[in-house]
């Protein structure tokens, strides 16, 4: 998205930052071993940033599909094999409870087979393994760091552009780990990916049109998850039918109560609602995004 749909002026990806982001990755990446690259469950190919994988390049990677806890199992479940079939080291991962970083240690051995053996060769065995962490904005890079710590290393919160500074983190398992800030792509040509990142809070919500963003949300919602979306916002079956953003906007709006004066619904209200129960999985376990919604372009460019 490359456009605000309303106002019609450019979106700005903040440039500056994201050279600023460039040049770090270039700088820090001779000192790392591997790199963890953290993508979202829900939107595994849209939180893909095609830069990451060029700055990357001849780094053994290990990918971990984060948030799954938010993301629909099946769909993840597809995902991982995909991503496996195409030789990438996929590991599913809910940074917030830990559940599935048990496999790393096991991951990252296979990743960087070649350096351990070379380690080995020369009597390193006990060498550190350096990590750079990376991923879009938001995405859990910090998280992923302080659940590996077992401490409150690294600042989280839930808004993309937190960590802005790289930062390492020593565990006690030999580790080290460097936390890098979002690297979001400097401007999207696929409105699609632009929408998805916006609707899992990649993308800051200043800069968007948040009813705009929340009727092409319940309308995808309609389409691939009918019965959550019906149930938590208890529409009718007439109601879910209609496939128009804005009616299924008006129709959550009145079944909440929230209205303006005169009884009209108060949609800009009902659409940070939706945007903000989506983001906290309310709605439920979602994925917006499977191998098959990118026929055409599913190869990733590295394999
Ligand atoms: N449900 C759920 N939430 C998560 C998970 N991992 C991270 N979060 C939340 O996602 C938000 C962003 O997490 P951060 O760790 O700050 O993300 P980041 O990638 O470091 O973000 P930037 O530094 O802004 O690029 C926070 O609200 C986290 O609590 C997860 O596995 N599941
Ligand atoms: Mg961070």
């Amino acid at each position: 998205m490359s456009e605000n749909q309303t106002t019609g002026k450019p979106i700005q990806w903040f440039p500056g930052h994201m050279a600023k982001t460039r040049r770090l990755m270039r700088e820090n990446l001779r000192l790392v071993d591997a790199v963890v690259e953290i993508r979202d469950a829900r939107i595994v190919r849209s939180s893909r940033n095609p830069e990451i994988e060029r700055l990357t390049k001849g780094k053994p990677r290990v990918i971990l599909l984060n948030k799954c806890d938010m993301a629909d199992e099946a769909v993840t479940r597809v995902w991982c094999d995909f991503l496996r079939k195409k030789n990438l080291i996929t590991l599913p991962v809910d940074c917030r409870s830990g559940k599935g970083l048990n496999q790393l240690t096991s991951a990252l051995r296979e990743a960087c087979a070649e350096k351990l053996e070379r380690n080995a060769a020369r009597g390193m065995q006990g060498a550190p393994l350096h990590l750079m962490i990376v991923g879009i904005p938001n995405v859990g890079k910090s998280s992923f760091i302080n659940r590996m710590a077992g401490s409150r290393r690294a600042k989280v919160e839930d808004r993309p552009g937190v960590t802005r500074g790289t930062q390492w983190v020593k565990l006690t398992n030999g580790m080290e780990l460097l936390d890098m800030p979002g690297v979001l792509w400097p401007k999207f040509d696929d409105q699609q990916v632009g929408r998805h990142l916006a609707y899992t809070g990649a993308i800051r919500d200043e800069i968007m049109d948040t009813e705009d963003l929340a009727c092409t949300l319940l309308q995808l919602l309609a389409k691939k998850y009918p019965q959550m979306l019906a149930a938590r916002y208890k529409l009718t079956e007439e109601e879910l039918a209609v496939n128009d953003g804005w009616e299924l906007l008006c129709a959550a709006a009145r079944h909440r109560g929230m209205l303006v004066r005169g009884g009209e619904a108060d949609t800009l209200r009902a659409a940070g609602n939706v945007l903000d129960e989506f983001r906290a999985a309310k709605i439920g376990r979602i994925s917006l995004e499977g191998p098959e919604d990118w026929r055409d372009e599913t190869a990733e460019s590295d394999t």
